[in-house]
C-alpha cells in the first residue's frame, strides 16, 4: 500500500484549520487508536489466546459476555482515562457511566461513549466484528464530576462518532462532522492509513440487510419493503441482493461502499428493536448523514433527533443510501 497520509498526520492537519482546537478531540483519537490496535491484535489471536467463548457474566442487558467485550472494555476505558482528556465513559458493557475524576480528566470538556465490541457474538465463527464510539462536549460544568445528562444527549449534538472494523483488514472509520473518512490498518508499521477520504453513501443501492429469520414478528410497513425489494423490476434494479452479516459494523461498512439499506425494526420479539440508541445508532447515524446517508428509527423520525432517557435505551433503526431511507419511510407510513 502506498501511504499517503496517517492518521497521526490527518488530524493535525485538520486541527491546523481550527485555531482554537485545544487538540483533546485529537488526544482521544490517539487513545481510541491505540486501543483499536490493542484489539485488533487480540481478535487476530482470538482462536489461540482463548478469547473465544463467554466470560461467563452478563451485562446490565441480560447478554452474555464474551471474553473479548470484557478484554476490550477494558483496554478502551484504560487507554482514554490514562491521558486525562475524557471526563466520563458511558460503555454498552457497564451498568453505569464512569466517572474519570483525578484533576486532569475532569478538566476535559469531552465524555466518550463506546460499545467496546459490537457482533461479539460473531467471534466464535471468525466473522468481523467492530468497535464503535462517539464523543460529545459535556454539558455540566468543566472541573464538576460529570452527570448522566452529560451522557443523555441527541446525537446532533454528537463532536465526533465512528467505528473500527476489524476484518479482512482492520479500519477506522470517523467524523468529527466535515465528512467521513477511513483509515486502514497496516499492522507490519503498527500505523492507519489514509485509505477512504471522504467517504459517501451513494444515493441508492441494490442491498437490504435484515435479520430475515424474524419476518413473521415484523410490522406491516417493514413486511411490505421486505417484499418490495424481492420483486422484480428491471427500472429499479430489483430484486435486491440480501445481505447481513449480523454485526451491524460490517453490515453498515459494506452499505456505505455499495451503496443500501439496513434495517433493525421493532418486532414483536424486540418491541423497541434490539440496538441501542446511544452506543450504536446514533454514531452509526451522525456517519451515515455525514456521508450524504439517512438514518430514521420510523417515519419522520430522524434518529440524531431523538433525546435519550436512559443510557441502554433501543430504538427501531433504519439506515443506509438516501432514497432507499426515503422510500421504506413511505411504508412505514402507510401501513402504520
Ligand atoms: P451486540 O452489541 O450484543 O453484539 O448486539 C448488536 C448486534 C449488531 O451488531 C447486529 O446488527 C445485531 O446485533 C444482530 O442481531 P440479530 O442476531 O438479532 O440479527
Ligand atoms: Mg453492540
Amino acid at each position: 500500500m502506498t501511504i499517503t497520509k496517517t492518521l497521526g498526520e490527518f488530524i493535525i492537519e485538520k486541527q491546523a484549520e481550527y485555531p482554537d482546537a485545544t487538540g483533546e478531540l485529537s488526544a482521544i483519537f490517539a487513545a481510541l487508536r491505540l486501543a483499536a490496535k490493542i484489539v485488533h491484535r487480540e481478535i487476530n489471536k482470538a482462536g489461540l489466546a482463548n478469547f473465544s467463548g463467554s466470560a461467563g457474566s452478563e451485562n446490565i442487558q441480560g447478554e452474555t459476555q464474551q471474553k473479548l467485550d470484557v478484554y476490550a472494555n477494558d483496554r478502551f476505558k484504560a487507554a482514554l482515562s490514562a491521558r486525562g482528556v475524557v471526563c466520563g465513559l458511558a460503555s454498552e458493557e457497564d451498568d453505569e457511566y464512569v466517572r474519570f475524576d483525578d484533576s486532569l480528566n475532569q478538566q476535559s470538556k469531552y465524555v466518550v461513549l463506546i460499545d467496546p465490541v459490537d457482533g461479539s457474538s460473531n467471534i466464535d465463527v471468525n466473522v468481523s466484528v467492530g468497535t464503535i464510539f462517539s464523543v460529545y462536549r459535556r454539558v455540566s460544568e468543566i472541573g464538576t464530576p460529570v452527570e448522566s445528562e452529560d451522557f443523555l444527549q441527541p446525537g446532533i449534538a454528537q463532536a465526533a462518532a465512528g467505528y473500527v472494523i476489524y476484518g479482512s483488514s482492520t479500519m477506522l472509520v470517523f467524523s468529527t462532522g466535515n465528512g467521513v473518512h477511513g483509515f486502514t490498518y497496516d499492522s507490519s508499521l503498527g500505523i492507519f492509513c489514509l485509505s477512504h477520504p471522504n467517504m459517501t453513501f451513494p444515493d441508492h443501492g441494490q442491498i437490504y440487510s435484515v435479520n430475515e429469520g424474524n419476518y413473521v414478528h415484523f410490522h406491516d410497513g417493514v413486511k411490505q419493503y421486505i417484499k418490495y425489494c424481492q420483486v422484480e423490476d428491471k427500472k429499479t434494479d430489483r430484486p435486491y441482493s440480501s445481505r447481513y452479516i449480523g454485526s451491524l459494523v460490517s453490515d453498515f461498512h459494506r452499505n456505505l461502499i455499495m451503496g443500501g439499506i439496513f434495517l433493525y425494526p421493532a418486532s414483536s420479539l424486540h418491541p423497541l428493536g434490539k440496538l441501542r440508541l446511544l452506543y450504536e445508532c446514533n454514531p452509526m447515524a451522525f456517519l451515515a448523514e455525514q456521508a450524504g446517508g439517512v438514518a430514521i428509527s420510523g417515519p419522520d423520525a430522524r434518529v440524531l433527533d431523538i433525546n435519550p432517557t436512559e443510557l441502554h435505551q433501543r430504538v427501531p433503526f433504519f439506515v443506509g443510501s438516501k432514497h432507499m431511507v426515503k422510500k421504506l419511510e413511505r411504508f412505514l407510513r402507510e401501513f402504520s
